[in-house]
Protein backbone atom coordinates (compact mmCIF):
# COMPACT_ATOMS: atom_id res chain seq x y z
CA UNK A 1 0.00 0.00 0.00
CA UNK A 2 2.86 2.55 0.90
CA UNK A 3 4.69 1.82 -2.16
CA UNK A 4 1.17 2.54 -4.09
CA UNK A 5 0.97 5.57 -2.76
CA UNK A 6 4.22 6.75 -3.28
CA UNK A 7 4.50 6.20 -6.36
CA UNK A 8 1.28 7.77 -7.23
CA UNK A 9 2.69 11.26 -5.36
CA UNK A 10 6.25 10.81 -7.99
CA UNK A 11 3.63 10.42 -10.90
CA UNK A 12 1.46 13.69 -10.07
CA UNK A 13 4.84 15.21 -9.27
CA UNK A 14 6.03 14.54 -12.74
CA UNK A 15 2.94 15.68 -14.28
CA UNK A 16 3.20 19.13 -12.79
CA UNK A 17 6.58 19.30 -13.60
CA UNK A 18 5.57 18.57 -17.73
CA UNK A 19 2.80 20.47 -17.35
CA UNK A 20 4.75 24.10 -16.25
CA UNK A 21 7.91 23.15 -18.84
CA UNK A 22 6.00 23.79 -21.85
CA UNK A 23 5.09 27.74 -21.45
CA UNK A 24 6.73 28.66 -17.85
CA UNK A 25 3.16 29.02 -15.78
CA UNK A 26 0.19 26.45 -15.89
CA UNK A 27 -3.12 28.21 -16.64
CA UNK A 28 -1.23 32.09 -17.58
CA UNK A 29 -2.27 34.06 -20.47
CA UNK A 30 -5.11 34.85 -22.87
CA UNK A 31 -6.94 34.37 -26.25
CA UNK A 32 -10.00 35.99 -27.93
CA UNK A 33 -13.27 35.25 -27.70
CA UNK A 34 -14.85 37.83 -29.82
CA UNK A 35 -14.23 37.37 -33.02
CA UNK A 36 -14.26 33.69 -32.19
CA UNK A 37 -10.79 32.41 -32.13
CA UNK A 38 -9.08 29.29 -33.56
CA UNK A 39 -7.80 28.45 -30.30
CA UNK A 40 -11.15 28.58 -28.40
CA UNK A 41 -13.29 26.67 -31.13
CA UNK A 42 -11.17 23.97 -30.18
CA UNK A 43 -11.83 24.59 -27.02
CA UNK A 44 -15.16 24.53 -27.31
CA UNK A 45 -15.09 21.45 -29.65
CA UNK A 46 -16.53 23.30 -32.57
CA UNK A 47 -13.28 21.90 -34.64
CA UNK A 48 -11.93 18.65 -33.04
CA UNK A 49 -8.79 16.76 -33.91
CA UNK A 50 -7.12 19.61 -32.42
CA UNK A 51 -4.54 18.71 -30.51
CA UNK A 52 -3.12 20.09 -27.09
CA UNK A 53 -4.85 23.14 -27.79
CA UNK A 54 -7.82 22.54 -26.78
CA UNK A 55 -6.97 21.98 -22.99
CA UNK A 56 -5.27 25.43 -23.09
CA UNK A 57 -6.41 27.88 -24.99
CA UNK A 58 -5.08 30.94 -23.06
CA UNK A 59 -1.05 29.21 -23.95
CA UNK A 60 -0.55 30.83 -27.25
CA UNK A 61 2.66 32.58 -26.77
CA UNK A 62 5.47 33.18 -28.79
CA UNK A 63 8.08 35.89 -29.09
CA UNK A 64 6.73 39.28 -29.33
CA UNK A 65 7.70 42.12 -32.23
CA UNK A 66 5.62 41.14 -35.21
CA UNK A 67 5.97 41.42 -37.53
CA UNK A 68 9.14 42.34 -37.59
CA UNK A 69 10.06 39.26 -35.26
CA UNK A 70 8.02 37.02 -33.94
CA UNK A 71 6.38 33.57 -35.29
CA UNK A 72 7.77 31.92 -38.47
CA UNK A 73 5.70 32.36 -41.26
CA UNK A 74 3.44 29.45 -41.29
CA UNK A 75 3.16 28.85 -37.61
CA UNK A 76 1.87 32.30 -37.14
CA UNK A 77 -1.18 31.18 -35.81
CA UNK A 78 0.38 28.57 -33.55
CA UNK A 79 2.94 32.15 -32.17
CA UNK A 80 5.49 29.33 -33.19
CA UNK A 81 4.74 26.71 -30.94
CA UNK A 82 4.87 23.00 -33.01
CA UNK A 83 2.86 21.53 -29.84
CA UNK A 84 -0.09 23.66 -31.06
CA UNK A 85 0.55 23.06 -34.69
CA UNK A 86 -3.30 22.45 -35.51
CA UNK A 87 -3.73 26.65 -35.34
CA UNK A 88 -1.98 26.58 -38.21
CA UNK A 89 -3.10 23.92 -40.61
CA UNK A 90 -5.81 26.00 -42.74
CA UNK A 91 -8.01 22.83 -43.24
CA UNK A 92 -9.08 23.25 -46.66
CA UNK A 93 -10.45 26.49 -45.19
CA UNK A 94 -13.21 24.99 -43.25
CA UNK A 95 -12.46 26.77 -40.15
CA UNK A 96 -15.91 28.10 -38.48
CA UNK A 97 -16.10 32.07 -39.38
CA UNK A 98 -17.15 34.76 -37.88
CA UNK A 99 -19.47 37.29 -39.70
CA UNK A 100 -18.49 40.74 -39.75
CA UNK A 101 -19.38 43.76 -41.53
CA UNK A 102 -16.96 45.22 -43.68
CA UNK A 103 -15.82 49.60 -42.53
CA UNK A 104 -18.31 48.57 -39.63
CA UNK A 105 -17.78 48.98 -35.74
CA UNK A 106 -16.58 45.73 -33.72
CA UNK A 107 -15.97 44.93 -30.42
CA UNK A 108 -12.95 42.53 -29.69
CA UNK A 109 -12.67 40.65 -26.44
CA UNK A 110 -9.81 38.73 -24.36
CA UNK A 111 -10.40 36.92 -21.75
CA UNK A 112 -7.44 36.15 -19.32
CA UNK A 113 -6.49 33.83 -17.03
CA UNK A 114 -3.02 35.47 -16.12
CA UNK A 115 -2.94 39.68 -16.40
CA UNK A 116 0.23 40.39 -17.49
CA UNK A 117 1.47 43.92 -17.43
CA UNK A 118 0.97 45.08 -21.35
CA UNK A 119 2.41 47.24 -23.37
CA UNK A 120 -0.57 46.94 -26.57
CA UNK A 121 -2.85 44.83 -28.12
CA UNK A 122 -2.86 44.94 -31.88
CA UNK A 123 -4.96 43.70 -34.70
CA UNK A 124 -3.81 42.71 -37.75
CA UNK A 125 -5.95 41.99 -41.03
CA UNK A 126 -5.22 39.27 -44.03
CA UNK A 127 -5.20 41.47 -47.78
CA UNK A 128 -6.34 40.07 -50.92
CA UNK A 129 -3.58 37.88 -51.82
CA UNK A 130 -4.82 35.57 -48.38
CA UNK A 131 -5.66 32.30 -49.83
CA UNK A 132 -7.81 30.55 -46.47
CA UNK A 133 -5.73 27.08 -48.01
CA UNK A 134 -3.19 27.72 -47.12
CA UNK A 135 -1.06 28.40 -43.56
CA UNK A 136 -0.73 32.13 -42.66
CA UNK A 137 2.20 33.93 -43.79
CA UNK A 138 3.50 37.65 -43.40
CA UNK A 139 2.93 38.49 -47.21
CA UNK A 140 -0.87 37.63 -46.72
CA UNK A 141 -1.55 40.25 -43.97
CA UNK A 142 -1.52 44.23 -44.50
CA UNK A 143 1.70 45.16 -42.50
CA UNK A 144 -0.02 48.29 -40.01
CA UNK A 145 -2.29 46.85 -37.26
CA UNK A 146 -6.10 48.22 -37.80
CA UNK A 147 -6.16 48.66 -34.76
CA UNK A 148 -3.64 49.41 -31.95
CA UNK A 149 -4.72 49.68 -27.81
CA UNK A 150 -2.17 50.76 -26.03
CA UNK A 151 -1.71 50.18 -22.06
CA UNK A 152 1.43 51.58 -21.21
CA UNK A 153 2.43 48.69 -18.85
CA UNK A 154 -0.96 48.78 -16.95
CA UNK A 155 -2.62 45.14 -16.53
CA UNK A 156 -5.78 44.36 -17.97
CA UNK A 157 -8.52 42.95 -16.34
CA UNK A 158 -9.99 39.63 -15.98
CA UNK A 159 -11.37 40.32 -19.52
CA UNK A 160 -10.88 43.16 -22.09
CA UNK A 161 -13.22 45.02 -24.74
CA UNK A 162 -11.46 46.91 -27.61
CA UNK A 163 -13.99 48.80 -30.05
CA UNK A 164 -12.88 49.59 -33.08
CA UNK A 165 -13.81 49.72 -36.83
CA UNK A 166 -13.52 47.36 -39.43
CA UNK A 167 -11.13 47.68 -42.51
CA UNK A 168 -13.15 49.01 -45.73
CA UNK A 169 -13.48 47.44 -48.63
CA UNK A 170 -12.82 43.92 -47.55
CA UNK A 171 -14.90 40.90 -48.77
CA UNK A 172 -15.06 36.53 -48.64
CA UNK A 173 -13.13 34.87 -45.82
CA UNK A 174 -10.08 36.63 -44.02
CA UNK A 175 -7.99 36.15 -40.71
CA UNK A 176 -8.30 38.72 -38.10
CA UNK A 177 -4.74 38.23 -36.25
CA UNK A 178 -5.18 39.42 -32.65
CA UNK A 179 -1.53 40.02 -30.91
CA UNK A 180 -1.38 40.96 -27.22
CA UNK A 181 2.09 42.30 -26.25
CA UNK A 182 3.30 41.66 -22.63
CA UNK A 183 5.52 44.47 -21.34
CA UNK A 184 7.86 42.77 -19.31
CA UNK A 185 8.86 39.48 -21.07
CA UNK A 186 9.80 39.39 -24.53
CA UNK A 187 7.04 37.64 -25.32
CA UNK A 188 3.14 38.13 -26.69
CA UNK A 189 0.38 35.85 -27.04
CA UNK A 190 -1.44 35.13 -30.64
CA UNK A 191 -4.52 34.20 -31.87
CA UNK A 192 -6.18 33.76 -35.30
CA UNK A 193 -9.34 34.27 -35.52
CA UNK A 194 -11.57 33.20 -39.07
CA UNK A 195 -14.20 35.63 -40.51
CA UNK A 196 -16.49 36.22 -43.48
CA UNK A 197 -17.29 39.73 -44.59
CU1 LIG B 1 0.96 34.09 -18.95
Amino acid sequence: MRKKISAAVIGAGLAAVSVLGTSGTANAHGYTTSPTSRQLHCSQGAVSDCGAIQWEPQSVEGPKGFPNAGPADGTICAGGNSQFAELDNPRGGAWPATSLNSGQSHTFNWTFTARHSTSEFQYYITNDSYNPNEPLTRADLDRTPFLTVPLGGRQPGATESHTGTLPGGKSGRHIILSVWNVADTGNAFYACSDVQF
